[in-house]
């Protein structure tokens, strides 16, 4: 045994997973009781089995002793037995390692636990399932349908817990149970799996694996990706088409409900299931505000907030400038009476626009062969005029806008004719 081996002096340096003892002498050296590595292997492990990697600075070797001979330390740190341990069984084997560096020799004492297969640290599963409901508050336990305790531990027997930080185990009674570290959330992960390792007294080492799933509770209420929907849609659609779709998604994978609003003084309808929305008896040619809601199929339901859907029935063309004329459009305008000879100088003032704010401004709405318009409402001549070229009516005509900054809103548009006699 050590002791008999070695004389002993102090105890210089512990690290807190490597107990190594500083020798300033080579006579002298302190071995307490927990300064020993314990390592535990089953008793039919095969010649050439890796026991250990014995991490080191210095030059290693095993120090000889009566026990030591079924040992090598190869020069990787390994090691590794070279005969059968089984004759061992349940009698402690030590041995001492010994590390050379630059200015001293230090001693690691190992005791190596040879136990029968059958009666090692383990445990009765590899693998456990358990829950836990979502938004549960912290330390909130994992329900598990087996004790989860390793048997045939010798002395001591700790566990720790790895493979999400959410997780902790809670000791009692020489059972263990897996609590929560926080709220957890189904919809960011609905299942762990973690690692419960232990060790006993005699370094002997066990793991398995829980994994968790974390159980939906109702918590999202279907969302609209968008806060309004506007559609156009013929005037002459045929009765029960499909005039659009609103779709809205359930973070808890629930299927959405869709249903209509309020009044239901509009010719439409919505599937419930679909969010398809038909057009069920004739329209007129106007916009149409309908309000859709969707909620979850589950108990309690969960509610989306209310989107207005704006269907503008009517084809597009006809609804653009009834819209523009509504809003913006001032009275055509004409003005009569002018000669070839009267624009063949370009730059040439031939009249002004009427101004109904002060602070308007004037701009061509597309650009013209003939004329610009200044932003004070001065029509000038661009190209001189040639009475061959222009059109049949020998016009000129052109749209202006008529923007007033002041008025943010105030966007006009004036349409003016140019008669060439
Ligand atoms: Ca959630
Ligand atoms: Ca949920
Ligand atoms: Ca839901």
């Amino acid at each position: 045994m050590m002791g008999k081996c070695l004389n002993i002096l102090r105890l210089n340096c512990l690290e807190s997973h490597k107990f190594r003892f500083k020798v300033s002498t080579p006579w002298m050296l302190v071995i307490p009781a927990f300064a020993i590595v314990r390592i535990s292997v089953p008793h039919d492990i095969p010649p050439g089995y890796s026991i250990k990697k014995i991490h080191s600075k210095g030059q290693i070797n095993i120090v000889e002793n009566d026990q030591s001979s079924p040992f090598v330390l190869l020069s990787d740190g390994s090691l590794i037995s070279v005969s059968k341990l089984s004759d061992f069984t349940d009698k402690p084997i030590d041995l001492v390692i010994q590390e050379e560096l630059e200015d001293r020799v230090e001693l690691q004492p190992i005791t190596i636990h040879v136990r029968d297969r059958s009666n090692m640290l383990s445990f009765p599963k590899l693998k456990y399932h358990g829950y836990i409901y979502e938004n549960e508050p912290l330390n909130s336990l994992v329900e598990i349908g087996d004790i989860l305790a390793a048997e045939n531990g010798v002395g001591n027997v700790t566990y720790s817990l790895s493979g999400s930080k959410d997780f902790s185990l809670l000791r009692k009674d020489g059972m263990v149970f897996v609590v929560s570290t926080k709220e957890l959330d189904r919809e960011t992960q609905k299942q762990y799996s973690l690692i419960l390792n232990a060790t006993d007294s005699y370094g002997g080492i066990a793991s398995t694996i829980i994994k968790v799933n974390v159980k939906d509770v109702n918590d999202n209420p279907p969302l609209f990706p968008k806060k309004s929907y506007e559609w156009n849609v013929p005037l002459e659609t045929p009765l029960y088409s499909k005039v659009g779709i609103v779709k809205a998604v359930d973070s808890d994978g629930d299927k959405p409900v869709y249903n209509l609003v309020g009044f239901n003084n509009h010719p439409f309808v919505i599937v419930p299931q679909t969010g398809e929305i038909l057009l069920m008896s004739e329209p007129e040619s106007k916009a149409y505000s309908v309000l859709v809601q969707a909620h979850d199929d589950r108990s309690p339901k969960l509610f989306s907030d209310v989107i207005p859907v704006t269907i503008m029935v009517g084809t597009m063309e006809e609804n653009k400038p009834l819209r523009r004329q509504k809003r913006s459009t001032r009275q055509t305008r004409t003005y009569e009476h002018f000669l070839e000879s009267d624009g063949n100088t370009p730059g040439k003032v031939m009249f002004r626009l009427d101004s109904v704010h002060p602070d308007e401004v004037f701009s061509l709405e597309n650009e013209s062969r003939w004329i610009d318009v200044d932003h004070n409402g001065d029509v000038k001549v661009k190209e001189p005029w040639d009475y061959e070229q222009l059109e049949r009516e020998k016009t000129i005509d052109f749209w202006v806008k008529i923007r007033a900054p002041q008025q943010p809103d105030h966007e006009k548009i004036n349409r003016a004719h140019c008669f060439l006699s």
